[in-house]
């Protein structure tokens, strides 16, 4: 018998206690210590580190209900659904996924490489750190677990199967459509978190844009509808921890089979916040200048280079007998982007205006740059939106912003 063989939520000592019994990492005798370390919304994360050896383990529990609204109950299965997403997104990038030591299904954690060395990227660009292997790193991961998860690679009988053990009904149902989808142009739940001096644009620009309502809802039922690929489902810059040279993918939990232009477009959204950061507060010129045009870079290469890497990638894997029809290849890839174009606009508005924000954009001291800001990002978001069939390219992302904040 062991006190962990039926769930509670662990604390800082019942963790340690934990590690101990369960993990084959600490010598017998030591005298590990553990810090809760989590900031994100839903699970809690702990580090377990021993001071005399610095071995150390990272503990990742999932809570039953969220962390940021308690009156939210939430399935812990979602910890089954990032294991083995961990699991199969290293397989097909190993080096850009941390290595998971144990999964716990009755606890409901699993234990993992602690990534001390690196910082969670949102907080290194919100202190306007450059790392130049990103696009590259990125665009790996994309196309490598995006692509080979269709059925244009896989066995069609084999791609099946993983729909099935990837179906996501509570985070999908319960949390991106309507979070996502639905109450950043409606407030329906009246949860949206809009910044003040920007409620009156929200109201004009958001929720009385009917056009905009109508793509947003095609947006939402390809969401929910286009079991295309094995996609991450909450790929932000809060899910992905960096060092200069390294980089790593965390927190899948809402992976399950959509659009594979939910996941790009999120990571050039969530770029496009470091931009709107930098430009309302970096204050040194030179400083300014080098970090923009690094971010402006990424936001062109997320694009550019996954369209090089599908490009041969897509030669290379796909076994699917139509697919490799003339002009098939080339009808596939329009598609994927008019999507990443849509959906970068969607991750935008919902953390603009919606109820879980980005620091990038709070954290903006100055009331003035702060409305500015998040102004540029949604008029932004709205044009990726109602024009994403004509974003095919990198650049047209940065001009957009760009002609947008020369404006306002
Ligand atoms: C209610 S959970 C809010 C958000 O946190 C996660 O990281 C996802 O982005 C989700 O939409
Ligand atoms: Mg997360």
């Amino acid at each position: 018998m062991s006190k962990f063989d039926t769930y509670f939520l662990m604390d800082t000592d019942t963790v340690v206690e934990y590690a101990k019994e369960k993990l084959d990492i600490f010598d017998a005798g030591a005298n590990p210590v553990a810090n809760e370390i989590g900031d994100g919304n839903l699970n809690y994360v702990f580090r377990v580190r021993d001071e005399e050896t610095s071995k150390s383990v990272i503990v990742k529990q999932a809570g039953p209900e969220l962390r940021i609204a308690k009156d939210f109950d939430i399935s812990t299965d979602r910890n089954r659904i990032e294991v083995g997403m961990l699991r199969l997104e290293k397989e097909l990038c190993p080096g850009l996924v941390a290595d998971i030591y144990l999964y716990d299904p009755v606890m409901k954690c699993f234990s993992m490489e602690d990534l001390s060395d690196y910082k969670v990227m949102r907080y290194a660009l919100m202190e306007h750190e450059i790392f130049p292997q990103f696009a590259e790193d990125i665009t790996d991961f994309l196309v490598n677990t995006l692509l080979l998860t269709t059925d244009r690679v896989m066995d069609s009988k084999e791609k099946k199967g993983l729909v099935k053990e990837y179906v996501n009904p509570q985070l999908c149902a319960d949390i991106s459509e309507p979070l996502v989808y639905t109450e950043p142009y409606t407030d329906n739940l009246k949860r949206n978190k809009v910044f003040p001096p920007n409620l009156e644009f929200v109201q004009k620009e958001l929720y009385e844009d009917e056009e905009l309502h109508l793509e947003v809802a095609k947006l939402k039922y390809d969401f929910m509808n286009n079991a295309q690929s094995l996609i991450h489902g909450d790929l932000h810059t809060g899910s992905i921890f960096i060092k200069q040279g390294a980089t790593r993918v965390m927190d899948p939990e809402f992976a399950f089979y959509g659009p594979m232009g939910y996941d790009i477009g999120n990571v050039v959204a969530n770029m496009i916040f470091a931009w709107a950061n930098g430009e309302a507060t970096i204050e040194d010129a030179a400083e300014k200048e080098a970090y923009l045009a690094w971010v402006e870079q990424v936001i062109a290469q997320v694009i550019d280079l996954f369209k090089e890497k599908y490009d041969r990638l897509f030669n290379e894997r796909v076994t699917e007998p139509m697919a490799k029809t003339k002009g098939y290849k080339e009808y596939f890839l329009q598609t994927i982007l008019a999507d990443t174009a849509g959906v970068t606009g969607i991750e935008i508005n919902r953390r603009a205006a919606g109820m879980a924000q980005v620091k990038d954009l709070t954290t903006i001291p100055d009331e003035r740059k702060r409305m500015r800001a998040e102004r540029i990002c949604m008029l932004a978001a709205k044009e990726f939106i109602k024009k994403r069939a004509e974003y095919r390219e990198g650049w047209q992302y940065v001009d957009c912003v760009k002609r947008l904040a020369a404006s306002i």
